[in-house]
């Protein structure tokens, strides 16, 4: 083999290995899903539920009940995130809140539950 070949191999190792190292690293993720609930109270109990290793930021808007919510995927995922919410007693678009903790929110934030 000639110097230039293992000069040249050497690189292209080199640069498959920098460009896993790149890319391999999974960005932040945001995703949008609606949540049910009512008034600000719902808004901090839902937000407050996201106060956890992983989620970078999270916004629930009462008017369109959509919560946005920015996330490193190596700490945790979507599934994680709609149990986390749903503990707090607000139903998700994918989970059913928890009876209990429904029953034990404020008066005033006994949202209308989308399904029994
Ligand atoms: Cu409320």
């Amino acid at each position: 083999m000639s110097q230039l070949f293992l000069k040249k191999s050497g690189l292209l190792v080199t640069i498959l290995f920098l460009t896993t190292l790149v890319f391999g690293q999974k960005s932040d993720t945001t995703i949008t899903f609606k949540v049910w609930g009512n008034c600000d109270m719902c808004k901090r109990t839902i937000e407050g539920s996201l106060d956890v290793k992983g989620v970078k930021s999270v916004d629930w808007n009462k008017d369109t009940k959509i919560i946005s919510i920015t996330y490193n995927p190596q700490k945790i995922n979507e599934e994680k995130i709609h149990e986390l919410i749903a503990a707090s007693g607000y139903d998700t678009e994918k989970k059913r809140a928890d009876d209990k903790a429904y029953q034990n929110l404020s008066r005033c934030c006994h949202y209308e539950r989308k399904s029994q």
